[in-house]
């Protein structure tokens, strides 16, 4: 998988009330320093060699930086989900304009109601998309998402997620047929052939390391998992999300890739 665009958007000042479970830190995001870390992340995907789409703040949505989850983007079509929580359903409008840039009208494909999904939970393996059944994703959502990319050639499964958010936060595929697991995703009978890294359970959110052109951006603070990308050959880039971690946020969500 070659990337070279990637789309961002600043975090807003309504960040602070951005949807939390506190799974992994229960307090509340400081603005100045997101914007730095967004920043450096930003900074990090061009050193990577992307062009970078980077959009406004958006005060409306307090977690509208988390541009991964109202569309999930491959080379031949771009689908507009539908967020299952009400404060950020909007965003789908708002991402529509900027998909519009880079696709035709023909491209682009949306999940409709009943059917409720987010980019978190869709995984892609080659031409292949895992997709997790979560509280945001359904069903009836991963059917739809099935019609479409079967006509472009891709395929897709479903995967229960029972721990937390997304299934990203708990499965990640770094190409090379390497994952990084969660103990619970490492009995997942459809990932058994891969080669799997169980994360220690104290850095479990390092799962969500982000794959570009060859290198791993990883998140700040967990050197275990660091290390152990790092004896898998692929050179490494550190980023601090701890502000987006306080409201579940993580390396993945802060981009569309393509
Ligand atoms: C939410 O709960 O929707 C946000 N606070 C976090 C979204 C993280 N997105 C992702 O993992 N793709």
């Amino acid at each position: 998988m070659m990337f070279t665009k990637a789309i961002t958007r600043k975090p807003c000042r309504a960040l602070i009330d951005g949807i939390t479970t506190a799974m992994y830190d229960d307090a509340t995001p400081v603005y100045e320093k997101a914007v730095e870390e967004h920043d450096t992340y930003v900074a990090t995907l061009k050193e990577l060699g992307l062009e970078v789409e980077e959009l406004d703040a958006d005060e409306r949505y307090p977690d509208s930086c988390f541009v991964e989850d109202p569309a999930v983007v491959m080379e031949r079509c771009a689908i507009i989900t539908n967020p299952a929580r009400d404060s950020r359903n909007g965003e789908k409008d708002e991402i529509l304009p900027v998909i519009k840039k880079f696709y035709s009208d023909d491209q682009i494909f949306f999940i409709e109601a009943p059917g409720t999904m987010e980019g978190g939970d869709v995984m892609r393996v080659g031409d292949h998309f895992y997709i997790g059944q979560s509280e945001r994703t359904n069903a009836e959502a991963a059917k739809q998402f099935n019609d479409i990319v079967t006509k472009f050639g891709y395929t897709s499964s479903t995967v229960p997620v029972t721990e937390g958010l997304h299934l990203k936060d708990f499965v990640i595929y770094l190409e090379n047929n390497n994952m990084l697991v969660s103990p619970v995703m490492n009995e997942q009978p459809a990932f058994k052939d891969f080669n799997r890294y169980v994360v220690e359970p104290d850095e479990l959110y390092a799962i969500n390391s982000l794959y570009i052109n060859g290198t791993v951006i990883v998140p700040e603070g967990y050197p275990k998992t660091q290390k152990y990308i790092e004896e898998l050959g692929y050179p490494v880039k550190l980023v601090d999300t701890s502000e987006f971690r306080k409201i579940d946020g993580s390396l993945t969500c802060l981009s569309l890739r393509f």
